[in-house]
């Protein structure tokens, strides 16, 4: 099979070596594996600043303590959250799976030799670094305060670096940018011969779903960032009322890009789901096409739901109707997605790897932070709930259950394709458990407080939520174990893991394992894949051998 000018083994991993053969690569998996490792600092960087959150909040409450009985201040405590936040949501769940799975699959999995422009590609990652230092300044110095959303007016006023971080978030509203682009070419450009758009894995048309909103709306977002920082320097008067600005219009700016921006960090993880799903029950998706479509479909009307963020920022009744209106048809194409789920489960053939434990975990937790969107959405419940730990619940359930519990079960799933090794079965399940039960510890008490009136972002509360706050606490320390053993399994696994010998371990039916070696060599096939099938054309292993008999 290989060719000459490859010697037997080379790959992608080995191709190069040296430090440099990393940094400066063109190569779309090294560059994926790059944001892998890079995102995964910043993940463990903001999990501690979580962790910090969560100590202080679980120490004891004496009605009349004194200031000394807090383990950080208040300022103190505003910044920890701002840091958790804005580094979780702009150098983690966004660039999560598009940066670092989108970049290492998008090419194998449509038979392509790299994406349309591996050169922006690396730049999109350098540009990626250089926002993050940007962020990591603000913490080093000058802190920040604003929480990640940035709200006007608090934001053009408070002493601590917002300059800094807006700056930096603009930079890497580039970095998001350059790889939406880069992505749609590829998708429009690059697929092999016979690879029409209704043989592309569902992962394809999530990725490229998510790639039509990081071109669209994250330019929104950018110039918003942009004018808080001439506002601060200058004066202008765009968001500041003395001066004739308004206060107001910061948040439909922001919500315009921060709304869909929640589907940049969703649709993705849907897109794993499908695929995890069909190979684990070697079953053919249910409805193939409407899943296809309904990540377009999440992706158009998620632009017209921004306005359920400011139900009660005094914006007109009839708006407010409107936007409650329309976040329920979102639900619509939600709803096809996790019954098409279901329904190739019912009779499938089920593995419970790894992968598909941490699968069954999302659908747990992503149909809780679903569900209690609708809560939201309702403007009679979402008056109460706005602004308290039931959003706080909510979010988490959805990108962290969500996102990152799908990103997790997918580096499983393409472990034995990125590295050449093999991973433990038995630390990936036992993680996938330790982090369930870590996780609903943490985030389900939130919800109940929630709806007694439990605000967020306070570092201080009344007696009465201590108990709540104690085991959500709890919770997220056995969610950080969790997520150590998920570490554990995987640093195991390089130093000491077992080689993997089948090119397609899991049998699965998409290029990106029937015609890639063990590992993939540097410009990915040996030749040319042609693709002749559908992406899950598994059905022949489950029907019986009979024709005719169902
Ligand atoms: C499935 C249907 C969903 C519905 C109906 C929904 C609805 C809502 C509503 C109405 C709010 C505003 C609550 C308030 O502040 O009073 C909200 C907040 C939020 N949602 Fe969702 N949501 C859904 C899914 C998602 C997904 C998939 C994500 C991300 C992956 C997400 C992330 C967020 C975030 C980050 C916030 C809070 C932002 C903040 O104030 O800091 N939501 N959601
Ligand atoms: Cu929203």
């Amino acid at each position: 099979m290989l060719t000459s000018h490859h010697d037997a083994g080379s790959n992608y991993l080995n191709a190069k070596k040296g430090f440099m053969s990393w940094l400066f690569t063109v190569d779309h998996k090294r560059i994926g594996i790059m944001y892998f490792v890079s995102i995964g600092v910043f993940f463990l960087v903001a999990g501690l600043f979580a962790l910090l959150l969560r100590a202080e909040l679980m120490q004891v409450r004496i009605p009349d303590a004194t200031a000394t009985s807090y383990m950080i201040s208040a300022d103190h405590y505003n910044e920890a959250f701002t840091f958790h936040g804005a580094i979780m949501v702009f150098l983690v769940i966004i660039p999560s799976i598009p940066a670092t799975l989108g970049n290492f699959l998008l090419p194998l999995m449509i038979g392509a030799k790299d994406v349309a422009f591996p050169k922006l590609n690396l730049i999109s990652y350098h540009l990626y670094i250089v926002g993050a230092l940007f962020l990591v300044y603000t913490v080093a110095f000058g802190g920040l305060d604003t929480g990640w959303t940035f709200y006007t007016p608090y934001s053009t006023q408070t002493s601590t670096s917002v300059i800094a971080a807006v700056f930096g978030a603009f930079i890497l509203g580039f970095a998001s940018i350059l790889t939406g682009v880069n992505f749609i070419v590829t998708v429009h450009k690059m697929r092999a011969p016979g690879m029409t758009w209704v043989r592309m894995p569902l992962f394809v048309w999530a990725i490229y779903a998510t790639s039509v909103i990081q071109v669209l709306a994250t330019p929104v977002v950018g110039v918003t960032l942009i004018l808080v920082a001439i506002e601060r320097l200058l004066g202008i008067g765009i968001f500041d009322s003395t001066l004739g600005g308004d206060p107001i219009l910061f948040q439909n700016f922001f919500w315009f890009y921060s709304h869909p921006a929640v589907y940049i960090m969703i649709l993705p993880a849907f897109g794993l789901v499908s695929e995890m799903i069909t190979a684990h029950s070697r079953k053919s998706i249910f409805g193939y096409k409407a899943v296809a479509i309904s990540s377009i479909g999440i992706a158009v009307i998620g632009f017209f739901v921004w306005g359920h963020h400011m139900f009660t920022s005094g914006q007109s009744a009839l708006a407010s109707v409107f936007f409650s209106l329309l976040t329920y048809g979102v639900a619509v194409p939600t709803a096809i997605k996790v019954f098409s789920w279901v329904a190739t489960l019912y009779k499938g053939s089920i593995s419970f790897t790894t992968p598909m434990c941490y699968t069954f975990v999302f659908l747990f937790l992503f149909l809780i932070g679903g569900l209690t969107g609708i809560f939201l959405g309702a403007l009679s419940t979402d008056v109460h709930l706005h602004n308290t730990y039931f959003v706080v619940a909510h979010f988490h359930y959805v990108m962290m259950g969500g996102t990152i519990i799908a990103w997790i079960g997918a580096v499983f799933h393409w472990w034995p394709k990125m590295t050449g090794k093999k991973y433990s079965e038995t630390w990936g399940i036992i993680s996938s458990v330790v982090v369930f039960i870590g996780f609903n510890l943490t985030f389900f008490p939130q919800f109940v407080m929630g709806t007694r009136g439990m605000p967020r972002r306070y570092y201080d509360y009344l007696p009465e939520y201590y108990n709540f706050h104690l085991l959500s606490s709890i919770g997220s320390f056995v969610l950080a174990i969790g997520l150590f053993i998920v570490l554990f399994t995987w640093l195991h696994s390089i130093f000491y893991g077992e080689k993997e010998t089948r090119s397609n371990p899991w049998r699965a039916k998409s290029i990106d394992w029937t015609d890639t070696a063990v590992v993939p060599i540097e410009h990915n096939f040996e030749k040319q894949p042609i693709s002749s099938h559908g992406p899950y054309e598994f059905d022949e292993l489950v029907k019986p051998a009979k024709a005719g008999e169902h």
